[in-house]
């Protein structure tokens, strides 16, 4: 079972927000502030485009031993020897367990206490729940009550992280939802620096 503490503060790739600097070096940054988990989401990149950055930021990962999971595209993460995170609207979780093996470690996004069951009968690693507050980030991201947070992380075993306008300070209203950890975009990457605010969430005492 993948650990909660793996969970802690799951960073997640914007280019957005690169203004001249590197993905590379954006992520470089937050794994030295410590976040615990790397999620590289294109949503725009040519495919050849997404394998050939996708190569350059798991060396980063490896470094750091944090594990790399790439959003949406199995293919990718099979080639990279990456975890998988699957919108309800990807992959089957189950065809993407077929392709990537029992090792790889696969997430996928629930709103709901059914589709969490569901997504962990179905041997999800963590599910990621929200959007736990207004976000500018994900355009069709409804926000999601925390009654339905806690809900979730209630109705399963595995690892819940929650995601959507996450900053640092909001995350605290999160303590005693039942969550693992927090999943952040731009608080982390359109910060002035991302390694500062990656060390802020880690000193935060959310006692998750
Ligand atoms: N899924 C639900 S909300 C969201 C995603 C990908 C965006 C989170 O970004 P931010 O900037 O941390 O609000
Ligand atoms: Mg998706």
């Amino acid at each position: 079972m993948l650990e909660r503490e793996k969970l802690h503060l799951y960073a997640i790739t914007d280019r957005h927000w690169l203004n001249g600097r590197t993905l590379e070096s954006q992520v470089r940054e937050v794994l030295e502030g410590g976040a615990t988990m790397l999620q590289l989401r294109e949503k725009a990149l040519s495919p050849e485009a997404f394998l050939a950055e996708a190569h350059g930021i798991k060396a980063v990962c490896d470094e750091f031993g944090v594990p790399l999971i790439i959003n949406d595209n199995v293919e990718v993460a099979r080639q990279l020897g990456a975890g998988v995170h699957l919108g309800q609207s990807d992959m089957a979780l189950r065809e993407a367990r077929r392709i990537l093996g029992t090792t790889a470690v696969i997430g996928v996004s629930c709103k709901t206490v059914e589709l969490a069951r569901e997504a962990e009968a179905n041997g999800a690693d963590y599910l990621g729940v929200g959007a736990v507050f207004p976000t500018s980030t994900k355009t069709d991201a409804r926000e999601l009550p925390h009654e339905t947070l806690v809900a979730i992380c209630h109705a399963v075993m595995i690892p819940v992280v929650a995601i959507g306008g996450i900053t640092l300070q909001n995350a605290r209203e999160l303590v005693g939802t039942g969550i693992a950890g927090v999943a952040v975009i731009s608080a982390l990457f359109g910060a002035p620096s991302p390694r500062a605010a990656a060390q802020a969430f880690r000193s935060l005492d959310l006692s998750l």
